[in-house]
């Protein structure tokens, strides 16, 4: 996937992934285009997580209900209403979110509600109770901020919202009520800013190793895929080798359904002996180069399949073609080597360049590829007995 300011070609995809995985990168976010990759390949995968971590989150936060014994026994009424009325339910809300594909931003924003929510209930107890024991009670807010900030996979960005607004509500609360000594107070502000900034960096490292990861990961995709490619490639044409033939005849025969007509097209260039002789080498090269650029822009909106069969025999598949079909192609190919107007002053025939085409088609389920070749074959070789630069169509077995 590449947005419009992204690199154009697969070629610069992995040309500006390699440079981005050798640099020394501080900040998290990718450029646009690759940040939409990486949401498109990580995305769903990591809201599942996400969701798994809030429920066990909720697990562990319900476990400090043993806190409120402790240390608030005159509000446990109201924490236990807050754990399972308000805060349990909006995690399990939240989980429910990050399973309908939400975007990233938005699930990052989700994301640091579940530690957000949690704090507010805490400090929602410290305001109400008068146990003596509250001002400990408090330190559950910088515990919720490293635990929620270790255990959660959340996104840097999520925690670093919700750890700043947790802190916010924290130097509130505490200015608000004045309910604990100063010292205390800047003891628990402190607290808080160490635990937090500690976890804070903690996960951006675990971030960005996990998007060097991923970065890693995708330029390994695409050099393979690369080369993938490469393999199944005529080097000097640009069109499919036999390999590559091999897999599109057998994606055709495994995928196309039974029935549906499947034609072969085989050319074979007309007295090119006689050009290489006369104008060298390379200018053989070219002229292939051209004829076989031609043939792929004729084929391509038809979806056919064109294959460097041999030296300078080139072979077309095309699915959904009947006998009637495939021959019109033919010879708009035919039409197509003859318009390219590559001088030929060997040839017997006309002074250009021209190919000559043998036709075949069946229908997939009752005819294989082999049979089809063989008939194209016998076709082509009849194009050339008639006098070359001809269309002729043969019989499939
Ligand atoms: P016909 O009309 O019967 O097809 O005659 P032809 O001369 O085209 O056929 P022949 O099989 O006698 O010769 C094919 C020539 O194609 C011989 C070879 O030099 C040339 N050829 C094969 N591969 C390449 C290539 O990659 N580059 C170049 N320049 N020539 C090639
Ligand atoms: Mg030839
Ligand atoms: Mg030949």
């Amino acid at each position: 996937m590449k947005s419009a300011d992204g690199p154009a070609a697969d070629r610069d995809v992995l040309a500006e992934i390699e440079a981005l995985a050798s640099r020394q990168n501080r900040g998290l976010a990718f450029p646009g285009w690759l940040e939409s990759r990486f949401e498109a390949d990580t995305g769903a995968r990591y809201a599942q997580i996400l969701a798994a971590d809030v429920g066990r989150t909720a697990v562990y936060y319900n476990l400090f209900l043993v806190g409120d014994f402790l240390l608030t026994p005159d509000t446990v009424g109201l924490a236990a209403s807050l754990h399972f009325l308000a805060v349990t339910p909006a995690m399990l809300l939240l989980a429910t979110l990050f399973r309908t594909r939400v975007g990233p931003l938005a699930r990052d924003i989700v994301g640091g509600f579940v530690p957000f929510l949690i704090a507010c209930q805490i400090l929602c107890v410290f305001v109400f109770s008068h146990s003596a024991t509250v001002s400990h009670y408090l330190y559950f807010v910088a515990l919720n901020a490293t635990s929620v900030n270790t255990s959660m996979r959340l996104r840097y960005r999520a925690a670093k919202w919700a750890t700043s607004a947790t802190f916010a509500a924290l130097v509130a609360t505490l200015v608000a009520t004045q309910k604990i000594p100063v010292e205390v107070a800047v003891m628990q502000c402190f607290s808080f800013v160490v635990c937090g900034a500690v976890t804070l960096r903690g996960m951006a490292d675990r971030e960005r190793e996990f998007r060097r990861a991923y970065l890693n990961a995708l330029r390994d995709r695409l050099k393979i895929a690369a080369a993938d490619a490469e393999a199944n490639q005529d080097a000097l044409t640009g069109v499919a080798n036999r390999r590559g033939l091999e897999i599109a005849v057998r994606s055709i025969w495994r995928d196309t359904l039974p029935g549906e007509s499947v034609a072969l097209i085989l050319f074979d260039v007309d007295r090119f002996k006689a050009y290489n002789d006369l104008y060298g080498h390379p200018a053989g090269d070219a002229c292939l180069r051209a004829i076989a650029a031609a043939a792929l822009s004729r084929l391509a909106p038809r979806a056919g399949h064109l294959t460097r069969f041999g030296g300078e025999e080139f072979l077309a598949l095309l699915t959904g073609a009947a006998a009637r079909d495939a021959e019109a192609i033919a010879e708009q190919l035919r039409r197509e080597v003859l318009a390219l107007d590559i001088a030929h002053a060997g040839s017997m025939e006309r002074k250009i360049v021209s190919a000559s085409f043998g036709v075949a088609s069946g229908r997939v389920g009752e005819i294989g590829f082999e049979a089809l070749l063989a008939a194209a074959d016998a076709a082509l070789y009849a194009a050339k007995s008639a006098g070359r630069n001809k269309v002729a169509r043969g019989l499939a077995a």
